[in-house]
C-alpha cells in the first residue's frame, strides 16, 4: 500500500496557520509525525491559506524538505505553481494532478516526463466527476493512451477514479470499485490506482470507521495506495491487513510491525 500523507494541506487549521505565519515548526511537526506513522510520500497542498499560491507552495516544499527525504506529492491545479514546485523538489516528485481533458493531459504528462515525476490523473473531465463506472473507465483508457503517446512509463502513472462523500453521493463508492476492477485489466502492466480516501467521509459522523472500511473494500477491488491520514493507526492497520489477505504481504505474527519496519 502506497501511503501519501494528506495532512500538509491548508484545509487543516494548524497547517493553514503555519503557512500564513511562516511558522515552520507547525508544518514540520505534521510532516515528521506522518513519516513516523508510515507515510511513503507527503501530499503538499496550500489549501485556502492567505497569500499567493506560488509563494505559499514554494515555502511549504522547502519547509517539508528540511525534515524529510520522502517524495513530495505536489497537489495543485495551477500549472505554473506545479512547474516551479517540481523544480524545487530534491527527490523525484509526484504530480497531483491532471484531469482527463486533452488540454490538461497534453501539458501535465510531458511535465511528468521532463521532471522524472510520477503522475496522478483524475477521471474528471469538463463535465466534472462522472456518476457511473463506464465514463470513468473511458477516461482511464484516455489517460493510459496519452501516457504511452508521451513516453510516460505506465508504472509511473496513478489513476484516481475520484471518490466523493457518501452522504451526498451514495452510488459513488460502488462505481469507483467497479472502475478499479475494470481498469486493472486495461493494460499489461496496468497503471496504479489511488484515491483521496478521506473525501468519502467528509461531513459524516464515524469518519475513521467509514475511511477504514472503504479502504479495505477498495484494496480488494485493486487499489494500490491512498492519500490518507497515516496517523490514524486503525486505518493503517486495516489497510495493511487487507493487503495481507490479498496476498500482497506474507503472514508472520508481527506482520504489522514487519510492514511498518520494512518500508
Ligand atoms: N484525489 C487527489 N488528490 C486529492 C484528493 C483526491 N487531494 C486533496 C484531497 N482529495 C485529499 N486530501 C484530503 C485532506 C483532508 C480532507 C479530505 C481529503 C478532510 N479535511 C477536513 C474536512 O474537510 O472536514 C478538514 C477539517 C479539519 O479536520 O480540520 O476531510 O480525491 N488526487
Amino acid at each position: 500500500m502506497f501511503v501519501i500523507g494528506e495532512r500538509i494541506n491548508g484545509m487543516f487549521g494548524d497547517v493553514k496557520r503555519g503557512i500564513e505565519n511562516r511558522d515552520k515548526s507547525i508544518v514540520q511537526q505534521v510532516a515528521r509525525r506522518q513519516i513516523e506513522c508510515g507515510a511513503d510520500a507527503l501530499d503538499i497542498n496550500v489549501g485556502t491559506a492567505r497569500g499567493k499560491a506560488m509563494e505559499n507552495m514554494l515555502w511549504l516544499v522547502e519547509c517539508v524538505q528540511e525534515v524529510t527525504d520522502v517524495p513530495l506529492c505536489i497537489d495543485t491545479t495551477k500549472y505554473d505553481v506545479m512547474a516551479e514546485a517540481l523544480k524545487a523538489c530534491e527527490c523525484p516528485p509526484i504530480i497531483n494532478s491532471s484531469k482527463s481533458t486533452e488540454e490538461q493531459l497534453d501539458s501535465f504528462v510531458p511535465l511528468a516526463v521532463e521532471n522524472s515525476a510520477q503522475l496522478i490523473a483524475l477521471t474528471i473531465d469538463k463535465s466534472g466527476v462522472p456518476s457511473d463506472a463506464d465514463s470513468r473507465v473511458a477516461m482511464g483508457a484516455t489517460i493510459v493512451t496519452k501516457a504511452m503517446e508521451y513516453g510516460l512509463d505506465v508504472t509511473d502513472l496513478y489513476i484516481d477514479p475520484v471518490i466523493l462523500p457518501v452522504n451526498v453521493a451514495p452510488k459513488q463508492p460502488v462505481a469507483v470499485m467497479e472502475t478499479l476492477r475494470q481498469l486493472k485489466v486495461l493494460s499489461d502492466p496496468p497503471p496504479k490506482f489511488i484515491l483521496g480516501l478521506s473525501n468519502v467521509s467528509q461531513s459524516c459522523k464515524l469518519r475513521s470507521l467509514i475511511n477504514s472500511t472503504y479502504l479495505v473494500m477498495a484494496i480488494s477491488a485493486g487499489l494500490d495506495g491512498a492519500i490518507m491520514d497515516p496517523t490514524d493507526r486503525e486505518l493503517m492497520e486495516a489497510g495493511i491487513t487487507a493487503e495481507l489477505l490479498m496476498e500482497k504481504q506474507i503472514y508472520c505474527d508481527d506482520y504489522i510491525a514487519a510492514y511498518l519496519g520494512n518500508r
